[in-house]
């Protein structure tokens, strides 16, 4: 049995109707999932047990048939295993002690501290669908880092921009630990069965120029290029969300295999800036997908329209909202799998 978002990306073949997945495709929006949720207590009880975290990340699958799983886990869960006090606040979000630098902080009781996602890869090898390709991820480090400054999702990054500027050595420790951590976690990810991983760059918006690419490129390279000295050529998804640099910069440089587009990019400048070896993914605006029908419809043929004579996989610029109406998820696959 072939999986073929996983034969897309590794074959140079354009196939019909293209592999597709959701950001955030387990969740809120599913009343399954808060059932399971509520049942679990808390958020990171839930990403911490193998067993209920299975069950979210198969409920999609179940519903919708997508090509791809992505295991359920959360970025902030890097930051939690060095060391820094992490909870979710009901109703707002996650929130951690914050730090201004490594040194309470260890790589130490890292790899114990995340085992459990690798036991819940191990899991869904044997309880997906022999097509579907199973998605490992991980925060991209500066993403990850401004959580770690400032405590909690911030709208423009101001408290790791500002520590990042005024004390680039004590930053550049936090990232440097972040790297190894992630190299470790995704290393750890493949073992267990991740076909692909994805690093998640939500906040690249943030940062330009030099700070672009000291902060944001360099680390998802050395990211990248230590898996590859350590022998895995599993392929990485990178998604800059909001980077200001032209795409095709971000790809050479980092060396990713899929370029992950978010909503705004223009998909035929960066379609004909990249070439045909870089398979892109993207780029439905979740609000579309909250609207749903003609406008769903339209949208989502506009998409395959520009993206026809390339290889490419079929998501949303950003994660799925919690508002999302699940039969508009339907509908989507449905419009997606008639293409060809
Ligand atoms: O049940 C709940 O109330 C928790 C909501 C939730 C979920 C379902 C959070 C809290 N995390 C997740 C799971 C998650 N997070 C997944 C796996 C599920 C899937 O995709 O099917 C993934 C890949 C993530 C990644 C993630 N977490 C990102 C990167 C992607 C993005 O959305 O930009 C980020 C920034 C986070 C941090 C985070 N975790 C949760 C929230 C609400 C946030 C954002 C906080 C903020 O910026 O204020």
């Amino acid at each position: 049995m072939t999986k073929p978002l996983l034969d897309l990306i590794r074959q140079q073949k354009i196939p019909g109707a293209p592999p597709v997945w959701l950001m955030r495709q387990a969740g809120r929006y599913l009343p399954e999932y808060r059932r399971v949720r509520a049942e679990a207590g808390g958020f990171l009880d839930l990403c911490y047990s193998p067993e209920l975290a299975e069950e979210v990340t198969l409920q999609p699958i179940r519903r919708y048939g997508f090509d791809a799983s992505i295991v359920f886990a959360d970025i902030l869960l890097v930051p939690h295993a060095l060391g820094q006090k992490l909870w979710f606040e009901t109703g707002e979000g996650p929130r951690l002690e914050p730090i201004s630098c490594t040194s309470d902080l260890s790589l130490k009781g890292a790899r114990a501290h995340l085992a459990p996602i690798s036991e819940t890869l191990s899991r869904l090898t044997k309880s997906l669908p022999a097509s579907t390709t199973l998605i490992g991820f991980a925060g991209a480090p500066w993403t990850v880092a401004t959580y770690m400054v400032a405590g909690r999702g911030t709208p423009d990054q101001a408290p790791a921009r500002e520590l990042a500027r005024t004390e680039p050595e004590k930053f550049q420790e936090i990232i440097d630990m972040l790297v190894d951590a992630t190299v470790d976690y995704l290393a750890e990810q493949i073992s267990a069965g991740a076909d692909v991983v994805q690093l998640f760059e939500s906040w690249a918006a943030s940062l330009q120029g030099e700070a672009f690419d000291r902060w944001c490129i360099k680390p998802v390279q050395a990211i990248i290029s230590s898996l590859r000295a350590k022998g895995f050529d599993t392929p990485v998804i990178g998604f800059p969300r909001g980077a200001q640099g032209p795409l095709e910069n971000y790809v050479r440089r980092t060396q990713c295999d899929v370029l992950a587009l978010d909503t705004n990019a223009n998909r035929q400048e960066v379609s004909s800036a990249c070439g045909p070896e870089v398979v892109l993914q993207g780029n439905l605006d979740p609000q579309i997908l909250v609207a749903g029908g003609e406008e769903l419809d339209a949208a989502i043929d506009v998409i395959l329209e520009d993206f026809a004579n390339r290889r490419f996989i079929f998501n949303l610029g950003h994660g799925i909202l919690p508002e999302t109406p699940p039969e508009h998820v339907a509908q989507l696959m449905a419009r997606v799998r008639k293409a060809s």
